[in-house]
């Protein structure tokens, strides 16, 4: 730091040089984030809550009133009558509180001091963070041909120190929903913890299934969900940082819940202290902004980009991994090297994230990719094959 200050103004256009470095979602390019940018009224109604402090409630009673309408509101989503949880950074930390829930829980209940969780090969990485934070380990459970979880092989890997079994419902490579109510079936006969994580489905697949997609159960409806990660900052236009966890029920916070003593409440159960009431205020803003009739109809617009974007790989002779259940497409070049197509792609602007099972070329159809960018790009893809 400098010792004397720096004009307000110079400070910003240092800044906005630094920032114009960025990409920026409204260009169309960036094909394979799971964010987008936010909607205009969660960022306006974000700023007005920068100073809110959830970590202590007590102090921002208005503030910790919105997290619990938030939090009742995405568990009637997800067919909760009563829902308990958090608006946290992301599904990073949404996973960690349910691991940890799981974890404190199978200690408390079964004694299990070593824990292992079960997670699918498809699982994010946030899960080995957990595991490694929380002294578990990973056993992981095969894919079958159609890329979900085998649940033959996931019956197989149960075992007497399984704490968790995690599901996924909107798979970060291709957005496929595993096999939830037999895997719910499983976890609820064997007494065994079962979190299901919908980061990016949860803002989704409810709105489908109301649209009449054909799009299997995922959520509390099913008896051996015990929680579910949704991320209003992914499908859900919040701004960044915007996760949720949910709990079925109450006492899987309270093992997790450490004294606080000092504060004006007793005891905390979040990984985080001090931490941000903007996103439960911002997410608030945008769920009664849109409503459900809002989220149904941007959802079904992205499939619809969607299945305009496959059938046009189609046409031109592209090779899709799978059938998209939401909108995410993976695909490849019948003959061509996944990387060096990745690189034609890259020289020509766009910004290209490549899956790794399979090894594939995958898109996030998200907000900010319009039907014009989709015809540009399967222009690209022509000129290219
Ligand atoms: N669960 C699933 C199913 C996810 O796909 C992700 C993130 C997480 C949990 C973790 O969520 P947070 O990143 O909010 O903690 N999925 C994307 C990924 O890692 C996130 C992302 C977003 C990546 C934007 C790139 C990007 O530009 O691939």
């Amino acid at each position: 730091m400098q010792d004397e200050p720096v004009d307000k103004e110079d400070i910003l256009k240092e800044l906005s040089e630094l920032h114009n470095l960025d990409y920026d979602y409204s260009d169309g390019r960036i094909l394979g984030s799971m964010c987008t940018e936010a909607h205009p009224f969660a960022k306006e109604v974000y700023c007005k809550f920068l100073d809110t402090n959830l970590g202590d409630p007590g102090l921002f009673k208005g503030t910790k009133h919105i997290e619990e309408e938030v939090i009742k509101s995405i568990g009637e989503l997800l067919s909760l009558d009563v829902a308990y949880g958090n608006i946290v950074t992301g599904g990073t930390e949404a996973n960690i509180m349910a691991i940890r829930a799981a974890r404190n829980h199978a200690r408390k209940y079964k004694g299990i001091v070593d824990g292992e969780i079960i997670i699918p090969e498809s699982a994010h990485f946030s899960f080995k963070k957990a595991a490694d934070m929380l002294n578990l380990k990973i056993v992981e459970a095969k894919l079958d041909d159609n890329y979900k979880i085998d649940v033959d092989e996931l019956k197989n890997v149960i075992s007497d120190k399984t704490v968790a079994i995690v599901a996924i419902a909107g798979t970060t490579e291709l957005g496929l929903i595993d096999p939830i109510e037999e895997i719910s079936k499983i976890a609820f006969d064997n007494n065994i913890y079962f979190h299901v994580d919908a980061a990016f489905g949860g803002f989704s697949i409810p709105f489908l299934r109301k649209k009449g997609y054909d799009l299997p159960i995922f959520d509390f409806s099913l008896e051996g969900v015990c929680s579910i990660t949704v991320d209003p900052h992914k499908m859900g236009l919040a701004p960044i940082p915007a996760g949720g966890i949910i709990f079925r029920k109450e006492e899987y916070l309270e093992v997790m819940a450490v004294d606080s003593p000092y504060l004006t409440v007793k005891t905390q159960s979040t990984i985080v202290g001090t931490r941000l009431g903007a996103s439960s205020a911002a997410t608030y803003a945008i769920m009664k902004y849109f409503g459900k009739k809002g989220y149904c109809e941007l959802a079904e617009s992205l499939m619809e980009n969607t299945n305009y974007f496959y059938d046009g790989l189609i046409e031109i002779g592209y090779e899709v991994v799978c059938k998209p259940e939401l909108n995410i497409i993976a695909f490849n070049h019948p003959d061509m090297e996944t990387n060096v197509l990745a690189e034609k792609l890259e020289k020509l602007g766009w910004k290209v994230s490549v899956a790794k099972c399979p090894k594939s070329i995958r898109v996030v159809l998200m907000n900010h990719i319009k039907i014009n960018h989709i015809k540009e790009l399967l222009e690209d893809l022509k000129e290219i094959y």
